[in-house]
């Protein structure tokens, strides 16, 4: 059983009933159990700006799925939320992103982790503190010395 935690985000056709959704289905995933799921958060986007604010969340699954079988599985959740695949880093009605993997550093043609822009996304790091502050990277590096570099700057946390 490894503990993954994965990285929820939508910024089209009302995204906080889309990552409330998702939440619902990762429940729902097999061999895993969710064991917390962060507050909501409205995020500034990162990337193309002519795009709405994203709403972003975190959860941690505990799992015996494969990385890349738990891949599948949320873009299979991606799907049912028909997401379009259109500009790189544009508006999306559901991302699901894998965060980190235990402590697994993973190098394949459809899977990096830690997500490769996880240090750079304070919409990340925010939540992922909240659920687990002491949380580090598989290279030891603790999720709080991220703040240095990405500081925390207008996420606000939202009621669901
Ligand atoms: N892939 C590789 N590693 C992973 C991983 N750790 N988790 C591959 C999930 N997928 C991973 O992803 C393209 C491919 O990445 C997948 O097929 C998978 O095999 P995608 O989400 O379809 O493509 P994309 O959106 O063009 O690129 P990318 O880099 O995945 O986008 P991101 O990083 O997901 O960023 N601003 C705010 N405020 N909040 C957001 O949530 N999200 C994005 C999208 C941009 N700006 C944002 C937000
Ligand atoms: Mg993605």
């Amino acid at each position: 059983m490894v503990n993954a935690f994965i990285g929820l985000g939508s910024n089209l056709d009302n995204p906080k009933a889309h990552v409330i959704k998702a939440l619902e289905e990762l429940e729902q995933l097999p061999h895993s159990q969710l064991l917390l799921a962060s507050k909501l958060y409205l995020s500034k986007p990162v990337g193309p700006q002519d795009q709405d604010h994203f709403i972003n969340a975190v959860a941690l699954v505990i799992t015996e799925l494969e990385p890349l079988t738990l891949l599948d599985e949320l873009q299979a959740i991606e799907q049912r939320h028909q997401r379009v695949r259109e500009r790189h880093w544009g508006p999306r009605t559901l991302d699901l992103d894998i965060l980190l993997f235990g402590d697994q550093t993973i190098h394949h043609s459809r899977l990096t982790v830690p997500h490769a822009e996880l240090p750079n996304r304070d919409f990340v790091i925010g939540p992922l503190l909240e659920l687990s502050p002491n949380l580090s990277l598989p290279d030891g590096t603790q999720i709080q010395e991220l703040l240095q570099s990405c500081p925390i700057d207008g996420l606000i946390s939202i009621e669901a």
